[in-house]
């Protein structure tokens, strides 16, 4: 069984194996989580997704794909973060609710634990993934990703802890009264 956690806080300060970051998936860089990540990540986080993206366009077809497609995960090292790694995901822009956001949600969470699994991680933490800029209501993302976690969970029994990680009064609480 893994023990599932809700905290308010900072994601880069709590202390697990590998931390999920709301990124783009362009793996550019951004505000919010990834600005988070990034900036206590240090200079050399930038370099390794630079490099991810750079192989990624290199071995593609036309168009090239892209270095995250929307719903996919990637893991880089942690650099001057306190963990093994982060898994970098792209989130969708909510755009009303019939552009697949939901599937598209799930799957961030769904393949973030898979590549958690394959990597063997023990404990994750998870932020508000699409709350902020990509503007998902906050209800609809937290009930879809208590859902993925818990339909997915059964299948990486490696993964003993999984923290959500939010960092608004908002989420926080919609999160407790989900998991209770
Ligand atoms: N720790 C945990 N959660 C945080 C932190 C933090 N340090 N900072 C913000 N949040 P957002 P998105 C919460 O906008 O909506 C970026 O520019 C925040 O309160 O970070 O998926 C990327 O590069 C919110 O609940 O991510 C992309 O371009 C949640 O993190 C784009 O934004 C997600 O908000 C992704 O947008």
């Amino acid at each position: 069984m893994t023990v599932i956690e809700v905290i308010q806080g900072d994601i880069t300060a709590v202390n697990v194996d590998v931390i999920v970051n709301a990124a783009n998936s362009a793996l550019a860089g951004g505000g919010g989580v990834d600005g988070a990540i990034h900036r206590a990540a240090g200079p050399g986080l930038h370099e390794a997704c630079v490099k991810i993206a750079a192989e990624k366009r290199k071995g593609a077809g036309t168009p090239p794909s892209e270095p995250c497609p929307t719903g996919e995960a990637v893991l880089t090292g942690a650099f001057n973060i306190r963990c093994k790694g982060i898994i970098h995901t792209a989130g969708p822009v909510w755009h009303g609710g019939g552009r697949g956001e939901s599937d598209l949600l799930a799957s961030c969470y769904r393949n973030s634990l898979f590549l958690a699994r394959q990597s063997g991680f023990a404990s994750i933490a998870f932020p508000n993934i699409s709350t902020g800029v990509y503007g998902y209501p906050k209800d609809l993302a937290a009930a879809i990703a208590v859902k993925a976690v818990r339909e997915t969970l059964p299948s990486c029994p490696g993964i003993r802890r999984l923290v959500f990680v939010c960092f608004d009064r908002e989420n926080y609480e919609l999160y407790k009264k989900i998991i209770g």
